[in-house]
């Protein structure tokens, strides 16, 4: 079983290696003016909320292969998340999907995680799918549908989820249509973004006192011509008209290839309405690839500008980091620890910057050093940071050699009797 002794056996084993490598870093950081037991301080306080479609294989339109000892329920869904939460250390939230993961006793639910020591964040609606015996399709549209029936079908799913949230104690829900059209002429492209914005407003009525609502935009997908919220421009525009409490939601894959995301990331921390992010990776679409794996260096200067906004205490600034990732080929749970340290390194690293050179740079236009600056922050290796703080926290120094030692997901295989292969589609 993956008990704390477990953990510390294995990590005997690591420590010295560890220790070595911390104070030689630490000798380092120390000559540039960093104190390695405050870092490591940060990295133990940095926190990442878990999809729980994240536990589960996922697939793509083509095809989706179950893995072994997959879980079937939302129980066992926060079974899994556990076990990346105690290896980790960083991802006690858990950001679940209705219906997917619908409670029939929100109160089982909710003591069920906090035995876990698991809390629930962000909650997610879902009308881009139809559900069984749902009386009104979303083929076309959910929010901002044409037939007001279908619009007060996606509301009324809305306003179910901030009641679901509310039994749990989440403080947040995330809105993402897949609302869009094929071909020119199809939508009226005013007018769809008008009925969505009047939807939203209903949720938005609704909203819980001290919750939050984020938006989340995409360029394309399930749509293939016109996506009603496709960026973050028009994001931008729906949260400052539906209210205070409304802000965007990056997801990282929903951009167009190059385009610059630290940079709308810095824009709407500017404009006070960066709401938060759904980290992952993509190397052509919205591939939901592990966060770190593809454009570490692009996920570093997210971090920069995110660091650079928290240390110089932009009003309001409290953005919530989400995990949203597809793990199609790899044991979900590895994914999201190696993400979640992916993530805890670039944040760790994007305090190594250091900014009054940085800005001295800037102010002198000397690109050289500048960019010298943020490369000797982001080539720094911090490991030893992300495994002293892990360790220091309970966790594993090693999480994936741990978990496997562990044989965790073999005796899930035991437990759980596999899942039929499943019809193709991410989820
Ligand atoms: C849409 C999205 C959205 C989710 C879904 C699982 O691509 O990023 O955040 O609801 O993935
Ligand atoms: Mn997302």
């Amino acid at each position: 079983m993956l008990t704390e002794a477990f953990i510390a056996r294995h990590n005997e084993l690591l420590l010295p290696a560890l220790r070595e490598d911390y104070d030689a870093l630490g000798r380092q950081l120390a000559r540039r003016g960093v104190d390695i037991d405050a870092l490591a301080e940060r990295a133990t306080a940095f926190r990442v909320a878990v999809p729980s479609w994240g536990v589960s294989t996922g697939g793509t339109r083509f095809a989706s292969f179950p893995g072994p000892g997959e879980p079937r329920d939302v129980f066992e869904k926060l079974e899994d998340c556990e076990v990346v939460n105690r290896l980790v250390r960083v991802t006690p939230g858990i950001s679940l999907h209705i219906p997917w993961d619908k409670p029939e006793r929100p109160a089982e639910l909710l003591a069920y995680a906090r035995a876990r020591g698991l809390f629930f964040d962000s909650m997610n609606s879902n009308t881009f799918q139809d559900q069984a015996g749902q009386a009104r399709s979303y083929k076309f549209g959910s929010l901002s549908h044409t037939d007001p029936a279908v619009r007060r079908q996606a509301i009324e799913h809305n306003l179910e989820c901030l009641e679901i949230g509310t039994a749990l104690g989440a403080r947040s829900h995330t809105i993402w249509i897949g609302d869009g059209g094929n071909f020119p002429g199809q939508l009226h492209l005013r007018r769809a973004l008008d009925r969505y914005l009047a939807s939203v407003c209903e949720v938005y009525r609704a909203l819980p006192a001290g919750w939050k609502l984020f938006l989340e935009h995409k360029l394309y997908e399930p749509a293939f011509y016109s996506t009603v919220i496709n960026d973050w421009g028009t994001s931008y525009y729906c949260a400052t008209h539906v209210g205070d409490r409304a802000a965007c939601l990056v997801d990282l894959g929903h951009h167009a290839p190059n385009v610059n995301v630290e940079m709308i990331v810095a824009r709407l921390i500017a404009l006070g309405r960066l709401g938060g992010f759904h980290f992952n990776d993509s190397k052509y679409g919205d591939d939901d690839l592990d966060a770190g794996s593809i454009k570490p260096f692009e996920l570093f200067l997210i971090f920069n500008e995110l660091v650079d906004a928290e240390l110089s205490t932009v009003p309001g600034f409290d953005p919530a980091y989400m995990l949203d990732q597809s793990h199609n080929v790899t044991d979900p749970i590895e994914s999201l620890m190696t993400s979640a340290t992916e993530l805890g390194r670039a944040f760790v690293q994007a305090h190594l910057v250091d900014r009054a050179a940085l800005e001295a740079y800037q102010e002198s236009n000397d690109p050289v050093m500048a960019l010298q600056t943020l490369k000797r922050a982001f080539t720094t290796d911090v490991a030893p940071v992300l495994a002293m703080a892990r360790l220091r926290s309970g966790g594993a120094i090693d999480p994936v050699a741990t978990y496997r030692e562990s044989g965790y997901r073999h005796r899930k295989i035991d437990e759980r009797p596999a899942v039929a292969r499943r019809r193709a589609g991410i989820v």
